[in-house]
């Protein structure tokens, strides 16, 4: 029986996607690295200093200097932050929340991103939750299923009372490693591997969701 959700942050409750990549993209013209939309999908759901190695690729650089690399697009990643509102929320998705919670379901996030309660914050739904789990709460991210297992935990339900709810194929990947059931959101190239797939956030349908799984 479900008895929680756990929703990922960027690319399902908000889209922060456009404001990673500004930043990385920033970072990458002032240090000459390789990067363009086509590399910035592979950051989907991936945690900042993963998100560095993949645009580093092959390229050996010590890790002082990746650290002041991915604290100055943080820095740039904040400044963005500090523009987005409740109007940033995806399609109706604060009143599906808001549904859920009144139907009994706890609810969690479950969020790679070290600015997750920022965002939460700003997006004013931070009481909706029950537990936020983010990039700080464990040691090992997605596609890791420890980030999963704390918000259920958090939540105080098993595993197998958890529905996540996932853009990312690493999210996807960590949900079902937590032995948990996931909705995919994003095209079956992307989050094929969930119980079930949504082409976009507006589509979700949680009766379905609920009689389904
Ligand atoms: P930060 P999610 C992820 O959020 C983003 O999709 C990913 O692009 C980003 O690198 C990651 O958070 C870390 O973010 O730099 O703020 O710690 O989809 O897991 O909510
Ligand atoms: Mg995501």
């Amino acid at each position: 029986k479900i008895k929680g959700f756990i929703f990922d942050l960027d690319g399902v409750i908000t889209d922060t996607a456009e404001f990673h990549y500004k930043s990385w993209q920033k970072l990458a013209d002032e240090e000459d690295l390789f990067f363009n939309r086509e590399v910035n999908e592979k950051l989907r759901g991936v945690s900042r200093m993963e998100s560095l190695n993949i645009i580093l690729a092959d390229q050996d650089i010590p890790a002082a200097k990746k650290k002041e690399w991915t604290d100055r697009k943080n820095e740039y990643y904040q400044k963005y932050l500090t523009e987005i509102s409740k109007a940033d929320i995806l399609d109706n998705m604060e009143a599906k929340l808001e549904k859920l919670k009144a139907e009994g379901y706890k609810l969690a996030v479950g969020s790679s991103s070290r600015n997750a309660k920022k965002v939460l914050k700003q997006l004013k739904i931070t009481n909706l939750f029950d537990i936020i789990a983010d990039g700080n709460s464990v040691e090992r991210a997605k596609p890791a299923p420890d980030l999963f297992l704390y918000a259920a935990q958090g939540l105080g339900l098993k595993a197998a009372e958890c529905v996540v709810l996932e853009d990312a194929e690493s999210g996807v990947e960590a949900a079902l490693a937590a032995e948990m059931r996931v909705i995919g959101l994003g095209p079956e190239s992307r989050v094929g591997k969930a119980d079930l797939v949504y082409a976009n956030v507006s589509e979700i349908n949680f009766e379905e969701i609920i009689k389904k799984l």
